[in-house]
C-alpha cells in the first residue's frame, strides 16, 4: 500500500513537474541551446536518415560532456532517442580524436593536424559500407566544440550537404569578465545577482554552473574571470580559493579556465605585509607563494586580471613604480605554472591636466617592450569607456611588442541596461574591422588582437559579462544575443553581424524564414538607433551620474571633472564638441596617418565622430546640408523614430513565437521608446539653451520642460 501511495505521489509530482516545465518552457533559460523538435518534416527526415546512431567513444569528462550534449540535442531536434552503440548500419554520427577512436585514427583526415588544440572538423565519410558524419579534433575539447557546431548546423535547419567544415579559433584566450562582487552583487549587472553562490560553495554546486559552462562552450568561450575588476583581496584567502576550485572543477570538462582579479594591495590586506611595492622582495615572495597555493588547488588556473591605479584602485604607482613593474611581478609569480596576467590599460586620472581619452596611450605606449611575455595589456574598444560610439582605441597598433587584448562590454551599462534592444555585434565589428594603419593600409584592429599583424604567439579577448541569476540569464531575451555574438566573434571575428543574428534567431526564437529576416533587420539597425537617441554625431558621456541610467547632459561639478558630461560636450552659445585636433587636445596625434590627418580635419572627419574630434558652430553646414543644430535635432528624432518602427515591426510578429518572450520583448520595446523620448527631449532641450534655435516645426514638441528632466532622478537604478 505504502509503495502504491508513493508511486501515486511520484506520478503526481512528475505530472506537476511536467506541466510546470511546459509553462516555464520559454522563460529563456535554455538560451540558444533549446533543441526543440525540428518542425520542417523534410529537414528532419534528412537529418534522421543521416544520423541514426550516435557514437562517441572515450571516457574523459570532456568527451562525456560532448556525448551528453549530442544525445540531448539530437534527441530533441530529431524527436527520437538515438541508439548509442558502435557504428552499425547506415548513418552514424561519430565524434572523437585519433586517440579516442580507432576509426577516426584510421581515416587519416587531411587537415586535422593544422587545427591545433581547439579546432575541429566535420566531414561526411565512408567507413566500410557506411555513410558516417565525423566530428574530429586533436583534443577532447575540440570534439566538444565540433559537437556544438554540428548541433548549430541542425538547429538552424541548414542543409546537410553544407555540413563539411573545419574551424579553429583565431584568438586563443576568449574570456568573460564578470564584474561580480563577493556579496553577490554585480557591478553594472542588470540581470539579477551574481551566478556564483559563494556562501554555499564549495559544498553545493548549482546545476546552473554546468549550464553556464555549456552555453560558453557552445560559443568557444574558454575562460572566465569570476570577480570584479574593482577587486576584493578576500577571494585570494584559502577559504575562498577552495570555492574557486570547486567552480573550476565544474567548468574544466567544458574547456573553461578560471581566472581571478588580483587586488594589488592584497599582500597588505590579507598577507599582513607593510607594503605592496612590486619591487619589494617580500611582496614578490608573497605573490609567488600565493600563486603556488592557487595552482596546488587549481592546476589549470588561468591567471590574474588587474585594474591598477585607476578609479581609486591600488597599484604600482602608489610606490612610484610603473604599470610594467607591477604587471611583471604578478607575471613572474604565475609564469612557472603557465598562467598569464591581463593588465588593464583603462587608466586615467583627474589630477593629470590632459584630455582624459589621451591618458592611457600616453601612459602605456612608452612601456611597449617592458612587459614580461606572459602579460597582456587589456584595452577597452575605445579610449573613453564603452560609449555607444567611440573611435577605436589608438593603442591598437601602437604597442607592437606587446600582445594587446580587446575588452568589449557585453552588459549594456551605456546602452539602455537590460531593457533596450541593442544588438552589439555591429558595434564590435565596427571596431574590429577598423583600419589602424599601424603597418600601412589594411592593418585592422582585429589583426592586432589576433596576433597576425605583429606575429604574436599569445592572443586574447575579453567581454564584460551580462549574466546573472535572472531566469533568462541576461535580463532580456535580446540581451542573450549579445553574449552569443561576443562568443562567436571571439572565435571568429570574420563572421558578419547578419550571420550571427541569423543563427541566434534560428536557435533561440524561430526558424521561420520571414520571421528570421524581419528580426535580423530589426537587430542590425538597433545599435545605430541607440546612438542616435543617446549620443549622435560623436557625442559621448552624456548619461546620468553614477548609475548611468538615462540622460544627464547637464551633469557638472562634483569630485572629478572627467566624470561630468560638460567636460565632454563643451556646449556653449557658439557651438558644441571637444576639439581634439592639433589646435585642441591633439588626441588625433595618437592615430597613425592617414587617420591622424583625416580626424584632424573637420571636413574629412566622418559625421559619426564629428563632435568627438571637433568643436563645431551651431550654424555650420553638415554633409546633409542641414546646420549642425538641425542635424543634431534630426538625429535625436530619427533615433526615436527607429525605435517606434522596431516596436511596430515586432508587434506585427505576434503569434509567431511563444507568448512569454514575445510579450516581454513587446513591453521592453515600449520602455525603450519611452526612454528614447526621454533621452531625446532631455538632450535637445538642454542643448537648445546654448544653441538658442528652434526645434524645426516638423518635429513633435517635447512633452515636458527641461526642468522636468533635470528633476527626474533614479535613486535605485540597478548595477551599482
Ligand atoms: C566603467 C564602469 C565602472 C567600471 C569601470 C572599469 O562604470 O563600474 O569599474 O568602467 O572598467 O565603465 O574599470
Amino acid at each position: 500500500m505504502r509503495a502504491r501511495a508513493f508511486m501515486h505521489f511520484l506520478c503526481a509530482c512528475l505530472l506537476l513537474g511536467g506541466s510546470a516545465a511546459a509553462l516555464r518552457a520559454e522563460d529563456g533559460y535554455r538560451l540558444w541551446l533549446r533543441y526543440d523538435l525540428i518542425a520542417n518534416a523534410a529537414r528532419r527526415a534528412e537529418y534522421r536518415a543521416a544520423i541514426s546512431h550516435l557514437v562517441v567513444p572515450g571516457n574523459s569528462a570532456t568527451l562525456r560532456a560532448a556525448r551528453l550534449e549530442l544525445a540531448r540535442g539530437l534527441d530533441g531536434l530529431l524527436g527520437v532517442q538515438l541508439p548509442r552503440r558502435e557504428v552499425a548500419g547506415q548513418g552514424a554520427l561519430l565524434a572523437g580524436t585519433p586517440a579516442s577512436s580507432s576509426i577516426i585514427a584510421g581515416l587519416k583526415l587531411s587537415g586535422l593536424q593544422q587545427l591545433g588544440t581547439e579546432g575541429y572538423l566535420i566531414r561526411r565519410a565512408r567507413v566500410g559500407a557506411r555513410d558516417v558524419i565525423v566530428i574530429a579534433a586533436n583534443t577532447d575539447v575540440g570534439v566538444l566544440y565540433g559537437a556544438f557546431a554540428l548541433l548549430r548546423h541542425l538547429q538552424t535547419e541548414s542543409a546537410l550537404r553544407g555540413i563539411d567544415r573545419s574551424s579553429r579559433p583565431r584568438i586563443q584566450l576568449r574570456v568573460l569578465n564578470h564584474w561580480d562582487n563577493l556579496d553577490g552583487s554585480v557591478e553594472r549587472g542588470y540581470a539579477g545577482w551574481s551566478l556564483w553562490g559563494w556562501h554555499k560553495l564549495p559544498g553545493y554546486l548549482s546545476p546552473r554552473y554546468t549550464d553556464y559552462a555549456r552555453a560558453n562552450a557552445s560559443l568557444g568561450i574558454n575562460g572566465t574571470v569570476l570577480t570584479n575588476v574593482n577587486a576584493n583581496a578576500h577571494v585570494l584567502t584559502p577559504e575562498y580559493l577552495e570555492k574557486v576550485a570547486a567552480l573550476a572543477g565544474v567548468f574544466r570538462p567544458y574547456g573553461i579556465r578560471v581566472y581571478l582579479t588580483a587586488r594589488f594591495s592584497a599582500p597588505i590586506e590579507i598577507g599582513g605585509l607593510p607594503t605592496a611595492d612590486p619591487l619589494d622582495p617580500q611582496v614578490r615572495a608573497w605573490w609567488q607563494r600565493k600563486a603556488h597555493e592557487i595552482y596546488a588547488l587549481i592546476p589549470d588556473f588561468g591567471g590574474f586580471l588587474v585594474k591598477a591605479n585607476s578609479e581609486g584602485q591600488p597599484g604600482p604607482q602608489d610606490y612610484q613604480r610603473t604599470h610594467a613593474e607591477g604587471a611583471n611581478m604578478l607575471a613572474e609569480a604565475v609564469a612557472p605554472h603557465g598562467g598569464v596576467v591581463m593588465w588593464r590599460a583603462f587608466v586615467y586620472s583627474n589630477e593629470v591636466p590632459v584630455d582624459r581619452i589621451r591618458q592611457a596611450y600616453d601612459e602605456f605606449k612608452p612601456l611597449d617592450g617592458a612587459f614580461r611575455e606572459n602579460v597582456f595589456v587589456q584595452v577597452k574598444n575605445g579610449p573613453l569607456d564603452f560609449q555607444p560610439r567611440e573611435p577605436f582605441h589608438p593603442l591598437f597598433g601602437a604597442m607592437p611588442k606587446t600582445p594587446l587584448m580587446m575588452e568589449f562590454q557585453i552588459t549594456k551599462e551605456y546602452l539602455g541596461f537590460a531593457t533596450h534592444l541593442v544588438f552589439l555585434a555591429p558595434y564590435w565589428k565596427e571596431v574590429l574591422d577598423a583600419d589602424s594603419y599601424a603597418r600601412g593600409a589594411g592593418s585592422t584592429v582585429a589583426e592586432v588582437i589576433d596576433g597576425t599583424l605583429e606575429q604574436h604567439a599569445r592572443t586574447a579577448i575579453a567581454g564584460v559579462a551580462n549574466t546573472g541569476t535572472d531566469r533568462n540569464w541576461s535580463g532580456s531575451t535580446f540581451a542573450q544575443a549579445n553574449w552569443y555574438a561576443y562568443g562567436r566573434l571571439s572565435w571568429d571575428h570574420t563572421l558578419s553581424s547578419a550571420q550571427i543574428a541569423d543563427e541566434w534567431i534560428r536557435m533561440t526564437l524561430s526558424r521561420e524564414p520571414r520571421f528570421v529576416a524581419e528580426v535580423t533587420s530589426i537587430m542590425l539597425g538597433s545599435r545605430e538607433a541607440a546612438v542616435d537617441y543617446m549620443t549622435p554625431l560623436g557625442l559621448a558621456h552624456l548619461m546620468a551620474r553614477g548609475h548611468h541610467y538615462g540622460p544627464g547632459p547637464w551633469v557638472a561639478g562634483g569630485p572629478r571633472a572627467d566624470w561630468t558630461s560638460v567636460y565632454y560636450h563643451r556646449a556653449d552659445s557658439i557651438g558644441i564638441g571637444f576639439d581634439r585636433s592639433e589646435r585642441g587636445s591633439n588626441a588625433v596625434a595618437q592615430y597613425f596617418e592617414p587617420l591622424r590627418s583625416r580626424f584632424n580635419n573637420r571636413a574629412t572627419t566622418p559625421d559619426s565622430l564629428l563632435l568627438w574630434f571637433h568643436r563645431v558652430g551651431w550654424d555650420e553646414r553638415m554633409r546633409s546640408g542641414r546646420t549642425l543644430w538641425d542635424e543634431l535635432v534630426h538625429r535625436y528624432y530619427a533615433g526615436v523614430d527607429s525605435v517606434r518602427s522596431m516596436r511596430k515591426r515586432w508587434a506585427a510578429l505576434a503569434g509567431r513565437i511563444d507568448e512569454e518572450r514575445f510579450q516581454e520583448t513587446q513591453a521592453f520595446l515600449k520602455i525603450q521608446e519611452q526612454e528614447a523620448v526621454w533621452w531625446r527631449d532631455a538632450c535637445v532641450l538642454y542643448f537648445q539653451q546654448f544653441a538658442r534655435r528652434p526645434i524645426p516645426p516638423q518635429y513633435e514638441k517635447p512633452a515636458h520642460t527641461l526642468e522636468y528632466y533635470l528633476n527626474k532622478t533614479t535613486p535605485y537604478a540597478p548595477g551599482i
